[in-house]
């Protein structure tokens, strides 16, 4: 009986830990007339990424984001709150900007 505890006990412990490296890193982003804030953002390789983006002034370019290296464009409709979930990152930069494909407007450290 004891040996089975153990073993359970090791799978359960490994179960956890899985949950905990599974946890995202969410990065609130907010669209201001100063554009993205923050404009760049540090995130480790080993943590899947969520951006969660409130665009909050009608005064911008940016009422969407492109990020060209991820493929991904998304609408940022004013006063609401858009997930945009990354996943897990490679080592790099990746550029993030308006839609009008602005690409100097934030950065992504992905360390
Ligand atoms: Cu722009």
């Amino acid at each position: 009986m004891r040996f089975i505890n153990i073993i359970i006990t090791i799978f359960y412990l490994g179960v956890v830990a899985d949950a905990k490296e599974a946890a995202p890193t969410i990065i609130d982003l907010q669209v201001t007339e100063k554009g993205f804030v923050p404009n760049k953002i540090d995130v480790a390789t080993d943590k899947p990424v969520e951006l969660k983006i409130t665009r909050k002034t009608d005064n911008t370019c940016s009422t969407s984001i492109q990020i060209p290296a991820l493929k991904l464009k998304k609408d940022l409709p004013l006063n609401k709150t858009v997930t945009v979930i990354l996943g897990k990152l490679t080592k790099g930069e990746i550029r993030f900007g308006c839609g009008m494909n602005m690409m100097d407007s934030g950065i992504i450290y992905v360390k």
